[in-house]
């Protein structure tokens, strides 16, 4: 009988990794982009790496009415930008930058302008691990496409 519970106790920890292990999502470089005076919009980069398949789903900020999770595209030369309403999907340990050009978060309804050498709030919702509070730094881009 003690045998057997060890043996299960073992199989529990050799499953850590597995599915069974809560998800989490770990965030690096959260930036924002400065705002003209007057903006009512901005956008936010970061780079996620989920433990396990996941999906960003959301975000919110106290800065903004709302947060959405948005696409750039090029068609026919023409840059446009979409929300992804089914969300962002993350692949277990794979990097997914958001990054000028191409997915970003987009603050609609901004509070004030986003300057420089401020810090931005940013609460990231995901479909399986517990949401993630992230401090994102107002900073120039560094580099890269110009975004919107
Ligand atoms: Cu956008």
């Amino acid at each position: 009988m003690m045998k057997r519970l060890l043996l299960s106790a073992l199989l529990g920890l050799a499953a850590c990794g597995g599915p069974q292990t809560p998800a989490t999502v770990t965030t690096a470089d959260a930036w924002c982009r400065p705002t003209p005076n007057g903006a009512r919009a901005g956008a936010c980069y970061l780079t996620l790496t989920a433990s396990a398949d996941d999906r960003l789903v959301g975000a919110a900020t106290s800065r903004a009415g709302e947060i959405q999770i948005h696409e750039m595209t090029t068609d026919n030369g023409v840059m446009k930008m979409g929300e992804m309403t089914d969300g962002l999907p993350l692949s277990q340990g794979e990097a997914v930058a958001l990054e000028p050009g191409g997915v970003h978060l987009m603050l609609i309804g901004l509070t004030g302008p986003l300057v420089a050498g401020e810090t931005v709030p940013l609460t990231l919702r995901f479909d399986k691990a517990p949401e993630v509070v992230v401090q994102a730094a107002v900073r120039q881009a560094t580099g890269g496409h110009a975004g919107h």
